[in-house]
């Protein structure tokens, strides 16, 4: 009869089952703590707000109702985070000691229950509003760590508790230091990986300390008034039709667009500007001497080259900022410059001609958007923002190196990767309502969208339904040149099906090119064109 038969024939005395809880419960706790450690360490490096803990935490506040978040901030007050991360804790800990104690007793299903937790926290890392692409990674990971980790500590606890078992009812002193050893091994392995997770975990820690430190640089912000601020936008520049894109975007809906898998953090302290290369004075600016300079606040658009026709990769703020041209007349460029080359911190580039920094239009080191200091993701502490170019040539977020340079010398991030090197904006238009493929009632019907070119600005918008005469459209109030230009045309639709056109026509009477173009290399180009059914 071999020893494990022995074991199982043997109806287990309460003390054995109750040290199989305790130990399954132990095991449990401590693949929850290696995995959670394993997770938050990753969530240092990619993003601390997709550690688990916090995003179940805020899932949780998400689906608590209303009475229970207000009950626990007037409760806890401000330390109503840490109760909701350490509610959160003993949770995730309670239920992976449950799965310890399945675990022990030999239950299949136990370390998927750890595998199911951390897929649930990878869920809710997912849906949050800011999550990365990164944002599953703490969750998933952490899931598999504790899937491993309880698989091994489970095993080897039940080679002891059978051993243990065996002893204790057979009296069988000759396995007595069998078993101390099958223990031992038990109980190293648990501390092992729970000093490890808080290891792992304090670590991550630290490294999330780096999140910490810029959202506390970013709240300390007081951004100075503006010496030039911007005039009122006129009252007619947003037409306020559903739809439509607000005339001014807010701060969470504006495109985002960058090579950065994770959101560099810097701080506004830490944070200066290098000027040089072919200038006669090298120049370093700090923050505190830029928020000392002459700062101006202006209405600009931004847009993507990548935008397709009818795209919606492009966006207006209200910017304040330092004007570059002032900082290049200091440094003096050189005769034979052309370029200004500027480098983020994450090393993206851009290649922008000197002559569009230096003539005279609000190229600006940006550091406010829509009065607030800009957000991470759209490069806080200080960006660029150039009207007229494209972003890959000019709006390089987290800059904190301009190069004074030529263009036969250097290039920018995507020239190499097939862009153009120069990418001034393109004459464009879009429909934003009705929209393509929509069904709408027969009778008088509000078509509209946008129309830009910025920094020289729009004269006319026309529409072309089927194959009719175009129509000259409404233009809101313009702003300034620098924006985008809202225009509605009122047609009286027939039932049927339609297709709609626009196109635009900028302040020097060009007319937006018809012929059909890709973004690359330079930006597309044709006629936004839409079907609707008119019922
Ligand atoms: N550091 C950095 N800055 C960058 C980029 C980038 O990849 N890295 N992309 C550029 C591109 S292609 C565009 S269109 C704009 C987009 O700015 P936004 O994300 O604030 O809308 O940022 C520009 N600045
Ligand atoms: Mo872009």
């Amino acid at each position: 009869m071999t020893e494990a038969s022995v074991v199982q024939e043997s109806p287990p005395s309460p003390g054995a089952q109750r040290r199989r809880t305790t130990t399954g419960a132990l095991v449990g706790a401590a693949a929850g703590i290696g995995g959670l450690g394993a997770a938050q360490l990753v969530a240092g490096l990619v993003a601390q707000t997709s550690a688990p803990l916090i995003v179940l935490g805020d899932a949780l506040i998400d689906f608590s109702p209303h009475w229970l978040v207000t009950f626990a901030k007037n409760t806890f007050g401000v330390h109503d985070k840490q109760v909701l991360l350490g509610g959160a804790l003993v949770v995730a800990l309670l239920l992976s000691a449950f799965a310890g104690v399945l675990a022990v007793r030999d239950s299949k299903l136990a370390p998927w229950v750890v595998l199911g937790l951390g897929a649930l926290a990878a869920l809710a890392a997912a849906t949050r509003p800011d999550a990365g692409m990164l944002a599953v990674a703490p969750s998933l990971l952490g899931g598999l760590v504790g899937f491993f980790v309880l698989n091994w500590l489970a095993r080897i606890a039940r080679e002891w508790l059978d051993v243990a078992a065996y002893v204790r009812d057979e009296g069988d002193a000759v396995q007595a230091p069998y078993e101390q050893a099958l223990r031992r091994r038990a109980f190293t392995g648990l501390g092992v990986v729970g000093v490890g997770g808080v290891l792992l975990g304090g670590l991550g820690q630290v490294l999330g300390g780096r999140l910490r430190g810029a959202q506390d640089s970013r709240s300390a912000v007081r951004l100075p008034a503006p010496s030039s601020p911007a005039p009122a936008v006129p009252a007619g520049a947003d037409l306020k039709i559903d739809g439509l894109e607000p005339f001014v975007t807010s701060n969470a809906d504006f495109y985002r667009i960058d090579t950065a898998l994770v959101t560099p953090l810097l701080t506004a302290e830490d944070w200066s500007l290098r000027i040089h290369g072919l200038v006669r004075r090298e120049i370093t600016l700090t923050w505190d001497q830029l928020l000392a300079g002459r700062l101006v606040e202006r209405d600009i658009t931004l847009m993507c080259v990548s935008n397709p026709v009818g795209g919606d990769l492009t966006s207006n703020a209200r910017w304040l900022g330092l004007p570059i041209k002032g900082l290049l007349e200091q440094a003096g460029p050189s005769a034979e410059a052309d370029m200004v080359l500027s480098t983020s911190s994450d090393g993206f580039t851009a290649g922008t001609p000197l002559d569009v920094l230096t003539d005279g239009r609000d190229a600006l080191l940006a550091i406010g958007m829509n009065g607030e200091p800009l957000p991470f993701e759209h490069g806080f502490p200080v960006r660029i923002v150039v009207p007229g170019l494209y972003g890959y040539v000019s709006a390089t977020k987290w800059v904190v190196d301009l190069e004074v340079t030529r263009f036969d010398r250097a290039e920018g991030y995507w020239t190499p990767r097939g862009w153009s090197a120069k990418g001034p904006v393109k004459t464009g238009s879009r429909i934003d309502v009705p929209k393509d493929g929509a069904t709408v009632k027969a009778g008088p019907v509000t078509v509209a969208g946008l129309a830009w070119q910025e920094h020289v600005g729009i004269a006319k918008v026309e529409v072309q339904v089927d194959d009719g005469a175009w129509q000259a459209a409404v233009l809101a109030a313009q702003d300034t040149a620098d924006t985008w230009r809202q225009w509605r045309y009122d047609w009286t639709a027939s039932p049927g099906r339609h297709r709609l056109r626009v196109r635009a026509t900028n302040a020097d009477l060009v007319t937006q090119t018809e012929a059909a173009a890709q973004p690359a290399p330079d930006g597309a180009t044709g006629w936004h064109t839409i079907d609707v059914t008119v019922e």
